[in-house]
């Protein structure tokens, strides 16, 4: 009796301990306590369904962000044991809950292969709770448990009958005195649920959100895996060849290793290597990756020098001309993944490269000369690559010249005194008028003007040779001072801030959009450092009496009008009554919110009315402009009433109500802005607002570039039908 006492204080110690060393150094456990962190204790939650998924016991996940801002995740696996656990005196659940790395480390044959990036169990994410709830259906029973940051609150009980139902249910509600990132983004939980389902493939990942007020509900489920993944990716681009699938498996030092890879080339200058260890991204590649170019550079050398019209003997390819237009997804399971780098995400494990290595090399060569069609393909691809590169070498030491000398900074420019790059910014310029007023009204200290004339090339469409040959694009590369390419060094940038400004119309809006596919294409890391701006100057100057204000947005100028628009001015239900003013405002905004998303749908080419029926004929509720208007109902009116003309004028008399006594000036350009007035509005730093541009997720940035700026119009529609608010509060 003393004995058994004894341990179970030693345990409860244990518990004690473990659960407050969580709390007292949550980032140890979780890498941050921000919105990375908040999310993460999801993504341990739901690897743990991913477990019992890769084990061949559960189909089906379900995610769902509760209205109180809980979040439950349910699986349909065995249930976690409910058992008394043999040594630690309690329920196997609670050990699993409330002891530390106790997630799957309980015998050696059954390694745990998912796994958050820092792989630290459910356990954590009960200490970092305010609450949590557990639920398992097993043995026909529904047992269920409750905790309060990491200490049993509500002991297990049966509290139900389930038949042969199995499963566990996990409900948890982050502790806010931890956490500084307060509330679950639909956005960063649907893009890592849909990479897990695409990574495991068949496991059928439901969410959806309660909490919002927009309802989303996604269901994430590919047959196809990781070749779903590499489809996904390329949507929008021209395939050179069909998507390539290798799999296989070889002992490592630790276990057995599965390496899968999925490839394919399209006709886009180019590259995306998306690489996974454990279902983890291993953003800074690792021996997996090396494996997988290594064996493609061999393989396609071999290929492509032995093919007729192929690789010539002097041609030195490389390994970056080999990859030029490739997708590829490489995913392998390693029993005890060594996670190096500066952020812990490049696989290290030296056995992976030479098993990946030969399973991508004997199959490639196998697949090329049984498809001998798709090897010609690829080749060819290659050797374009290679005599562009070539071409583009020549081009830039024309460019390199011009920077090496110094004196020879583009004519253009109109450089700043200051030297120091982290006190200086470079302002680029739509057009030579706004780039007068901007020269006269800068800060000649710190601040550089570059005036831009005409439309900046298309970098999505290209090469890098013809790129190099367009005069705007050379003297971007020379004003910033980074170099470009081979010789690209992100030290040498002149300026820390390089603030994209650009008139507030399609043109404008044509040129950021260009200018920031050029910077994220070809200098992504100035966006990494957090170099590059969005300026954004004013869209009007409203006058009253004797003062005048500038307002930023259409949306800012709307909200103001109708505030003084609705002020004795009548809005009517559909069947006549009046409505109350805050009603009134709630309906005049959601009429501006119709306006702004078909100015929007039209200015990319479609028509709104087509684009409803079609998102009404296929019933797809996620479509932004099919809420819109469905919102309609609630004050009696229907779509035809505004496409009629009847709820738009409404709109327009309200606020020309508004607008009485006011002298509303529209700034058309930049240029129409004096010296004075651009600098206070846009360009001072005690006044400014300006948006830094950042990377928050590469892979929906890449598919957004592509949908947008690609050729194919049935992807881009679909994609604005889809986006239409995202797209319209971007601005793309
Ligand atoms: C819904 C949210 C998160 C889970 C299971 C299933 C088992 C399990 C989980 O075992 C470790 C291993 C065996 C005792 C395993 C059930 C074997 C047999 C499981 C989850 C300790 C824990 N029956 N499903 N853990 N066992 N789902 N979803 O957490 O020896 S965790």
């Amino acid at each position: 009796m003393a004995e058994e006492n004894g341990n179970y204080n030693a345990e409860n110690i244990q518990v004690l301990e473990g659960m407050e060393a969580v709390r007292k150094r949550p980032a140890m456990y979780i890498g941050d306590t921000g919105e990375r962190g908040y999310h993460h204790l999801v993504y341990e939650v739901v690897d743990n369904s991913i477990d019992e998924a890769l084990a061949g016991f559960c189909s089906v996940i379900d995610v769902v962000i509760n209205a109180d801002g809980s979040l439950t995740v349910q699986d349909n696996g065995r249930g976690i044991p409910v058992d008394m656990h043999p040594t630690q005196h309690k329920p196997a659940i609670e050990v699993v809950l409330t002891i530390l790395h106790a997630g799957g480390k309980f015998d050696g044959s059954n390694y745990k292969v998912s796994g958050g990036l820092h792989g630290v169990g459910v356990s954590c994410v009960n200490a970092l709770s305010e609450w949590m709830k557990v639920e398992v259906k097993r043995s026909g029973k529904v047992h269920h448990i409750e905790f309060s940051r990491g200490h049993v609150t509500k002991p297990l009980e049966v509290v139900g009958e389930c038949g042969d139902e199995t499963g566990t249910k996990v409900t948890f509600f982050p502790d806010h005195t931890i956490f500084t990132c307060h509330a679950f983004k639909w956005e960063i939980l649907c893009n890592r649920l849909r990479e897990l389902a695409f990574l495991n493939k068949g496991v059928k990942i439901h969410f959806r959100d309660d909490e919002g007020a927009d309802h989303h509900e996604e269901t994430f489920h590919y047959e196809g895996g990781i070749d779903a993944f590499t489809e996904y990716l390329n949507a929008n681009k021209k395939p050179l060849t069909p998507v390539i699938h290798f799999e296989g498996s070889a002992p490592g030092t630790t276990g057995t290793v599965v390496a899968e890879v999925s490839m394919q080339y399209t006709d886009s200058f180019s590259t995306l290597e998306q690489t996974y260890c454990n279902n983890i991204h291993t953003v800074e590649g690792g021996t997996h990756l090396s494996g997988f170019r290594a064996a493609l550079t061999r393989t396609v050398n071999k290929y492509g020098r032995a093919m007729k019209n192929g690789i010539k003997e002097k041609d030195a390819v490389t390994g970056d001309d080999m990859r030029e237009g490739l997708t590829v997804i490489v995913s392998v399971k390693v029993p005890q993944p060594q996670f190096e780098g500066q952020t812990k995400t490049k696989l290290g494990n030296g056995e992976v490269q030479g098993i990946v290595d030969s399973i991508v090399s004997d199959r490639l060569m196998t697949f090329f000369e049984e498809n001998p069609a798709v090897g010609e393909a690829v080749v060819n691809k290659i050797m374009m690559a290679f005599r562009a590169r070539e071409a583009a070498r020549k081009a830039r030491e024309t460019v390199r010249k011009g920077v090496m000398d110094g004196l020879s900074l583009p004519g253009k420019l109109r450089d700043c005194s200051e030297r120091d790059p982290s006190k200086t910014e470079l302002f680029l310029v739509e057009g030579d008028s706004a780039g007068g007023s901007a020269q006269s009204g800068r800060d000649r200290a710190t601040q550089a003007i570059l005036p831009l004339r005409g439309k900046v090339l298309n970098v999505e469409k290209a090469r890098v040779d013809r790129m190099l040959a367009n005069a705007e694009i050379r003297t971007l590369i020379t004003a910033i001072g980074c170099g470009f390419g081979e010789e690209w060094d992100v030290s040498k940038a002149r300026y820390h801030k390089i603030v994209i400004m650009t008139d507030a119309d399609v043109d404008g809006a044509h040129i950021r959009t260009l200018l920031l596919t050029f910077f994220y294409r070809k200098m992504p890391e100035l966006i990494e450092k957090g170099y590059v701006y969005l300026a954004q100057p004013p869209l009007y100057k409203v006058e009253r009496k004797k003062t005048s204000e500038y307002v930023l947005t259409d949306g800012d100028l709307t909200e103001r009008l109708l505030t003084l628009g609705l002020d004795d001015f009548e809005v009517k239900e559909k069947g006549g009554a009046v409505m109350p003013p805050e009603r009134a405002k709630d309906f005049m905004r959601l009429l501006a919110e119709i306006e702004a998303t078909e100015k929007m749908v039209a200015e990319r080419g479609f028509n709104a009315a087509a684009l409803l029926a079609d998102a009404e004929a296929q019933g797809s509720g996620a479509s932004m402009l099919r809420k819109e208007f469905t919102s309609l109902s609630g004050y009696g009116y229907g779509p035809e009433d505004w496409f009629k003309g009847e709820l738009r004028q409404l709109l327009d008399d309200v606020r020309a109500h508004g607008k009485q006594g006011l002298n509303v000036v529209r700034f058309k350009g930049l240029g129409e802005m004096d010296a004075d007035e651009l600098f206070d509005t846009t360009m001072n730093p005690e006044k400014r607002r300006m948006l830094r541009v950042t990377l928050s997720d590469a892979v929906a940035a890449d598919r957004m570039f592509t949908l947008l700026m690609g050729d194919e119009v049935e992807p881009r529609r679909k994609f604005i039908e889809e986006n239409a608010l995202n797209v319209r509060n971007l601005d793309f």
